[in-house]
């Protein structure tokens, strides 16, 4: 109901505008309220993705089943948050053997492109870094480097672990050492990461940061699954902004569209600030 009295409103801020030029770009704002995020989530066997995906993330999880018959093909989960759905989609291949590097190459490239985002989880207390490195160059690729978000998970694991209820400080400097460590070892497009799930530390700003690598339009939607605790302000802020900059662009690419009538087009850049502002103004009700 709320999500239609939105729509309605946008609707009434495109009003001087001819029928079709108005429906052409609802529509369109219409596929960003409905966009369905799809993030990968990587990382070696017993690194804490299944954890890691239930504290950041609400919702009703189901498993979706894929048809194809190969065994490599990677798991995905299919969540729900009111009307709203993301695919996590769990990559299989880092800590295994190298001779299958060209059948992962073949399936990353596959998934990669479909991806807003891919998790990398590296626990804490793993040295063994040489695979994930191999891992990175090698099959990742340089192309989809900048949807790698490296997550150190774990962290209540680096030394010297008192299995106390919060981290030491020694334990923080020991932490700060390991994201240099990652820096270094991979030169990530985006700042490393560092969580412990069992401590709850660290996910928020960890979720800030997924926002920001996220693409504009997979921002909104992403917030929407996140864990009440972790929607800051600081992540609606960068969310709405996202959303008002995407439905600005609607309005851009319609009007720069070449077959529109010059005085169409006077319209929608007149209106363009109004709309956005509304926009932003009804960001809560559909996300
Ligand atoms: N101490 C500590 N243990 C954790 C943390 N996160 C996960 N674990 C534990 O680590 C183990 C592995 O966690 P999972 O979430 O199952 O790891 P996974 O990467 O999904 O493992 P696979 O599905 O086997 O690939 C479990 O026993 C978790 O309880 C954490 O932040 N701190
Ligand atoms: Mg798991």
């Amino acid at each position: 109901m709320k999500n239609q009295e939105s729509l309605q409103s946008l609707r009434n801020s495109l009003a001087s505008l001819p029928a079709w030029a108005s429906e052409r770009i609802m529509q369109q704002i219409r596929q960003l309220t409905n966009y369905e995020p799809m993030i990968g989530i990587m990382g070696k066997t017993g690194a804490g993705k299944s954890s890691f995906c239930n504290a950041l993330f609400a919702g009703e999880v189901s498993p979706v089943s894929d048809i194809s018959a190969c065994t490599r093909e990677p798991l995905r989960f299919r969540q729900q948050v009111g009307e709203h759905f993301m695919t996590i989609v769990d990559l299989p291949g880092v800590g295994e053997s190298r001779a299958r590097d060209t059948e992962y190459v073949a399936l990353y490239r596959q998934q990669l492109p479909r991806l807003d985002l891919v998790l990398w989880l590296i626990k804490a207390d793993d040295r063994a870094l040489a695979v994930d490195e191999h891992f990175y160059r090698e099959v990742i690729g340089e192309a989809y480097r900048h949807k790698v978000l490296f997550v150190i998970s774990q962290s209540d694991k680096v030394e010297p672990t008192c299995g106390g209820e919060k981290l030491s400080t020694e334990q923080k400097q020991n932490i700060s050492r390991k994201i240099c460590q990652l820096h270094q070892l991979f030169q990530p497009v985006n700042p490393v990461c560092a969580v412990s799930v069992r401590l709850q530390w660290g996910l928020r700003v960890m979720a800030e940061r997924m926002i920001r690598c996220l693409p504009r339009e997979a921002s909104s939607p992403v917030v929407s699954q996140l864990n009440a605790p972790l929607r800051t302000d600081a992540v609606n802020k960068k969310a709405c902004d996202d959303f008002g900059e995407t439905v600005g662009s609607v309005l851009d690419t319609v009007s720069s569209m070449p077959l529109i009538p010059a005085p169409v087009r006077t319209i929608i850049q007149a209106v363009r600030d109004t709309v956005v502002s509304v926009a932003r103004a009804v960001w809560d009700f559909f996300f």
